[in-house]
């Protein structure tokens, strides 16, 4: 018994998990002291044999829970150790890493957002989960619209939708200063799309300029959105579309020469020489009717912007700028 009693001394002493297990093995595997001190038994009788198994038993006992909290303790320390090995140092210069402009899609962000602000646009942010009327309604969408369709949007239950485009920014806009206003609404928006060219998520920049009644025209949008395309782009050459929006009137898209073929024709730009970037026009009467404005004008665009990055980064697959992958950041 005394052989057992120095058994709980030396495991308080053992220094590490694996020492730990072999005197584990020594007491409790199969051919360990304790297993042979209970076959061991079966050679006795009567009271003695009583007497020796609950020795037996209560050391088996106390080996087991001196173990267990050395068998913590031992644990603890290795993760300790561990956790001190592993210990980064911000500090450190690493010689690896280059300098970064970050992702190609905040670059193009914050690119956006600096101009327009420059110029004097106030930036809002909006809210991604919108009631169907302002991303809607309220942008001259009644219930038939096709854009309204559960193939396209993302509901939510009580007429609320994830923001199909930034648009429901310009009546929050209106409903909440008084003219003259003169914005960009910015972030993320989601549509039911995935394909090269488009995915769930994408972010958009919206416009809006509106001041009291005929002070503000096509001219001035034509103007500022030149100016945009000119300092973002580039010599390009610039083209507008008549087009249709239900929320502007009138309406255009507007095209820039292409950028990966100097117009020559490639797939990019499906041999037309132009690509479309963004669209615009001056704001419909009944969208100022709605966000209970009048003896207004306005004008108001708006542009993808994971587009814009394409264009400008030369990638030709939208989703490859959503997957992370270092090899392709790299290359920026
Ligand atoms: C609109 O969303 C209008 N709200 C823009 C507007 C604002 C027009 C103000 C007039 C006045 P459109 O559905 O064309 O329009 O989208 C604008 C841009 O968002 C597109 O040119 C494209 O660059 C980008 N876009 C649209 N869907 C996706 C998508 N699934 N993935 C990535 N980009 C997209």
């Amino acid at each position: 018994m005394q052989t057992l009693k120095n058994l709980l001394t030396q495991i308080q002493e053992v220094g590490d998990l694996k020492d730990l297990e072999t005197l584990r093995l020594q007491v409790l595997g199969k051919k360990g002291v304790l297993t042979q001190e209970f076959s061991a038994l079966k050679k006795l009788e009567g009271k003695e044999k009583t007497q020796k198994a609950q020795e037996l038993n209560t050391f088996k006992e106390a080996f087991v829970r001196v173990h267990a909290s050395k068998k913590k303790e031992l644990q603890d320390l290795e993760l300790e150790a561990k956790l001190r090995a592993q210990a980064i140092d911000p500090t450190l210069a690493n010689s690896t890493l280059g300098s970064s402009l970050g992702h190609p899609l905040s670059y193009t962000k914050d690119r956006i957002i600096t101009y327009f602000t420059q110029q004097g646009f106030k930036l809002h942010v909006g809210t991604l989960v919108e009631e169907e009327r302002y991303n809607f309604d309220m942008l001259n969408m009644p219930g038939y619209h096709p854009a309204r369709d559960m193939q396209d949007t993302f509901y939510f239950k009580d007429h609320k939708l994830l923001r199909t485009h930034t648009s429901p920014t310009q009546i929050h806009a209106m409903q909440t200063q008084k003219p003259p206003i003169k914005m960009i609404g910015v972030g993320p928006t989601f549509r039911r799309d995935y394909d090269t060219t488009h995915t769930p998520m994408f972010s958009q920049v919206e416009g809006l300029v509106v001041d009291h009644a005929q002070k503000v025209h096509f001219g001035h949008l034509k103007q500022v959105l030149e100016d945009f395309l000119h300092d973002f782009f580039g010599g390009v050459k610039v083209r507008w579309r008549s087009s249709f929006f239900p929320f502007t009137e009138p309406s255009a898209e507007v095209d820039i020469s292409c950028v990966f073929c100097a117009q020559e024709g490639c797939k990019v730009c499906k041999h037309t020489g132009w690509l479309e970037v963004l669209g615009a026009g001056c704001v419909h009467p009944a969208v100022f009717k709605h966000a209970g404005l009048e003896n207004v004008s306005g004008y108001a665009f708006g542009l993808g912007i994971e587009r814009l990055t394409m264009l400008t980064c030369g990638i030709n697959d939208l989703r490859s700028l959503f997957e992370t992958d270092l090899r392709l950041l790299e290359g920026f």
